[in-house]
């Protein structure tokens, strides 16, 4: 299968962000896609491509233009308030929760920060709108390709997507790369796309952006939040409102769970989605489910992801496979590309 891939994804080099109290290192670094590139070489499975440049409009599609317009001045906003910022990351500090507005869009570039965000754990850098648009670029080219008769496409974008929401970053997120991909094979023509979200953790921004939709199904299987990232959405009871009611299926699963019943949850996702009627398939491709993961309680092992990639194959849907989460950086080559091998 074909591979859009930009190089500029390694502009994005966080340095640290917050965990429990303390700035550690990034685990979302470049190396993460440099290794799965490298494994997609080394066992020559189809083309590498660089993305088609897009306009604002098929950004537009899923986020919004003041969001749009804030991710690409902030780096150098940053900077005319220290030049000394330049070496520094930005991280957001305070943000509008419950009773405070959101509303009205403030003058202080850190109070924006918190407007636009939901963590602390997300730095923006100097090279972040450059390599989060070609990223999204890979996404809308990949569901192109896919549009325009491919069985399927990959998308390898760095940073991942999933947690971005139609106007806030988060979870090492800025442009929803699997919702653009699926609003775009929507533009193509497509009646009916499923978003199929495999990553370990929930992808509220993906949920949020189809929550009333129904000509989008999402389904996730994730850590159940009450104890994993992103805590505060990704509940089994939230199933679409609106038009969107039942368009909506979260499959959360214990700390600790292995492949067996990671599985039976697959099976339960894949069911549904055939239910809904998908003419295409977008999936959130993490692979933080891997037991050696270093932020995630999956136990998932290498040769698992074949398994994945069979499965997702039968599904039988023109398919685009979109490059989420995955820290454990040695291997997250070969257990991306097993999905990407098996399914091709
Ligand atoms: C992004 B993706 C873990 C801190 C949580 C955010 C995790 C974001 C994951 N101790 N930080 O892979 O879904
Ligand atoms: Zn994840």
């Amino acid at each position: 299968m074909k591979t859009f891939y930009n190089h500029l994804h390694a502009q994005h080099q966080g340095q640290y962000e917050m965990f429990r109290g303390a700035l550690v290192p990034c685990h979302e670094v470049p190396a993460r896609a440099d290794h799965v590139l490298a494994e997609l070489q080394r066992r020559k499975l189809g083309e590498v491509l660089a993305p088609t440049a897009f306009d604002a409009s098929a950004l537009e599609r899923v986020h919004s233009a003041r969001y749009l317009h804030f991710l690409e001045h902030a780096w150098s906003e940053w900077v005319a308030l220290d030049p000394a910022n330049a070496t520094r990351d930005a991280l957001p500090s305070v943000w509008p929760t419950r009773t405070l507005r959101s509303d009205v869009l403030p003058d202080n570039f850190a109070a924006r920060m918190g407007l636009f965000s939901y963590d602390a754990g997300t730095p923006l850098t100097g090279g972040t709108w450059v390599a989060a648009r070609a990223g999204a670029e890979c996404a809308l080219s990949a569901a192109q390709a896919v549009a325009q008769g491919e069985q399927a496409a990959f998308a390898l974008s760095r940073p991942p997507g999933h947690h971005a929401g139609m106007d806030f970053f988060g979870g090492y997120c800025f442009l929803n790369n699997a919702a653009l991909a699926a609003e775009q094979l929507r533009a193509s023509g497509l009646e009916r796309v499923a978003v199929l979200d495999v990553d370990y953790h929930h992808g509220n921004g993906t949920q949020a952006i189809f929550y009333e939709r129904p000509d989008v199904f999402f389904a996730s299987i994730h850590g159940d939040p009450r104890t994993e990232y992103p805590f505060f959405l990704g509940y089994a009871d939230e199933k679409g409102a609106g038009a969107g009611e039942g368009s909506n299926l979260n499959l959360p699963l214990p700390r600790g769970t292995g492949f067996a019943e990671w599985f039976v949850a697959l099976e339960t996702a894949l069911a549904d989605i055939q239910k809904f009627g998908a003419q295409a398939l977008v999936v959130s491709l993490g692979v933080d489910t891997f037991a050696g993961d270093p932020i995630s309680g999956f136990k998932l092992q290498s040769d698992d992801y074949l398994r994945v990639g069979e499965r997702l194959r039968r599904a039988g849907l023109p398919t685009v496979l979109v490059f989420e989460g995955g820290y454990a950086v040695a291997e997250v080559g070969i257990n991306a590309v097993n999905v990407v091998q098996a399914f091709a």
